[in-house]
């Protein structure tokens, strides 16, 4: 298998998914700043010309989620629940992340991180602050959820901790609003122990890992 990423918010879940997994993929660095993610070959297997993209035989993956649960089936394990309402419950969260949390999480990282990054001139303070605004509603639903429980769905982790983690790892550069969610802070410090998580993006073999 050939993952395709750069060391960015969306590809960092499939990247911390296949080294969670210890899965033998081969990491292919597609470095943005330098559009190499237009190149033809690459809109020859992502015509959205976006990051990540999984190729495994002759299936080609993009989008993250989906790379994310196509891993776990790999490896046989439970990232991605084998169990009907299981499935419908990491649904539920990888949707309201897409469309909630992380939508205004990845906001806040493209103006305060990315585009000072990339010389596309300082954040637009309007988008922000509607942005930090929308984050800390979805931030107080995410931190009312996981009082009391280790991971979104309870006692197990799933490809969901892994989606709406993403951006949690840049809170400081990104400058997420999340000081008034201890439980946002707990877990992703839960999240912090696990090595593939923490290291995603790491040039030591797989098989070198913890
Ligand atoms: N919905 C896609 C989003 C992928 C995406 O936007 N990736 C960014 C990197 S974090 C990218 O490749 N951006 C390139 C561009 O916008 O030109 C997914 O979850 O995989």
């Amino acid at each position: 298998m050939k993952l395709y990423y750069d060391e960015t918010l969306n590809p960092r879940k499939a990247c911390a998914v296949a080294r969670h997994l210890g899965l033998p993929v081969e990491f292919v660095h597609v470095r943005l700043a330098r559009g190499e993610h237009r190149a033809p070959a690459f809109l020859a297997l992502n015509p959205n010309g976006r990051l990540p993209v999984l190729q495994d035989g002759d299936l080609v993956l993009w989008e993250a989620n989906a790379i994310m649960c196509h891993l776990s089936n790999v490896a046989g394990a439970a990232l991605w629940p084998h169990e009907a309402r299981a499935q419908v419950e990491v649904q539920r969260w990888l949707s309201w992340d897409a469309f909630h949390f992380t939508r205004h999480g990845g906001t806040l990282y493209f103006e305060n991180l990315i585009k000072p990054a990339i010389g596309m001139g300082p954040p637009d303070a309007a988008v922000v602050q509607e942005a930090a605004r929308q984050f800390s509603l979805s931030a107080g639903v995410l931190d009312a959820h996981l009082a009391g429980r280790k991971f979104l769905l309870g006692d197990a982790l799933t490809v969901a901790d892994f989606a709406v983690g993403a951006a949690l790892p840049w809170a400081k550069e990104a400058q997420l609003p999340l000081e008034s969610f201890p439980a946002i802070r707990r877990w992703h410090a839960r999240l912090d122990e696990l090595p593939g998580w923490r290291d995603p993006f790491g040039a030591a073999p797989l098989a070198a890992r913890g």
